[in-house]
């Protein structure tokens, strides 16, 4: 079973996507991460181990490695798309088959920032959760969330931003959401959010991780 997860966490981590993707090289003929996560999922290793103990940590090592200059941002795409592959075998694994949804979320990673893995997961999460999720995708600006709110008035929104640069831009989203929707709840999260910086903009909650995310709308409805 480790085995599994350590080989996927290695797809992962040197972009091997699928048995018949070329990269990378030394990788040739090696089943990629689509195969794997269907072989974990088939020996019964479940949806919240694979991403827990395989798809997290070795995403954690490329951005570490991107840190240190040992990787750049082609390899640092490729170990992106290994991981989506992998989360299309996880994601129907996420939707409880609840049939009453709690609520609606909307989520998108904010203005300029095209990072959309985290949110993904958070997404995913949060459906699993009985949510209905309204994805809006990536570099998302005020205006379509208003758009989104407008059409589902009583829904939480999500932002996601993954650089300092980009975070800056929830604080205008959230000025225009809650100057139109005073009583709109917003949670935010990325890797540079901080609870700090949630207050600062005038968010309702910071969550470091899915699961946070997950327990906040659990506790908004009951
Ligand atoms: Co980018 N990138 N990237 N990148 N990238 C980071 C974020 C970076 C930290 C790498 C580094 O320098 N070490 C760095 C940001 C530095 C900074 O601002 N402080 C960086 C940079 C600089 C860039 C570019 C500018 C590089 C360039 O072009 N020179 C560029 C920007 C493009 C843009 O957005 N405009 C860029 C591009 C890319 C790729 C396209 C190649 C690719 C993204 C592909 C994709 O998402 N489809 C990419 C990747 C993969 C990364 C790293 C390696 C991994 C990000 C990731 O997916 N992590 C990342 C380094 C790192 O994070 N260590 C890096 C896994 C994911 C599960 O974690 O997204 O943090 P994360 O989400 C977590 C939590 O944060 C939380 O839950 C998730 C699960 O635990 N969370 C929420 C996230 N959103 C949430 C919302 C919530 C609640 C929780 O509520 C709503």
């Amino acid at each position: 079973m480790s085995d599994i997860l350590n080989k996927l966490a290695q797809c992962i981590e040197y972009g091997k996507i699928s048995k018949d993707c070329p990269y990378p090289p030394n990788m040739k003929d090696q089943n990629g991460a689509d195969e794997l996560t269907k072989l974990a999922l088939e020996n019964g290793i479940s949806p919240d181990e694979i991403l827990e103990k395989s798809l997290i940590p070795a995403m954690a090592n490329v951005g570490n490695k991107f840190s240190r200059m040992e990787i750049y941002v082609p390899q640092m795409l490729m170990s992106a798309k290994a991981m989506s592959s992998s989360m299309i075998h996880i994601k129907p694994y996420f939707i409880s088959g609840e049939t009453k949804r709690k609520g609606t979320f909307i989520i998108g990673t904010v203005t300029g920032d095209l990072h959309d893995i985290g949110k993904n997961l958070v997404s995913m999460m949060i459906e699993g959760g009985g949510w209905e999720v309204i994805d809006l995708g990536v570099d998302v600006g005020e205006v379509k969330f208003l758009e989104a709110l407008n059409k589902n008035q009583n829904a939480v929104i999500g932002l996601s931003a993954l650089l300092t640069t980009t975070m800056e831009n929830m604080k205008n989203i959230v000025l225009a959401i809650k100057e139109k929707y005073p009583n709109s709840k917003i949670l935010v999260g990325g890797a540079p959010v901080t609870n700090e910086y949630c207050k600062k903009i005038g968010a309702d909650f910071y969550s470091p991780d899915p699961q946070g995310a997950v327990n906040y709308l659990k506790k908004l409805v009951s």
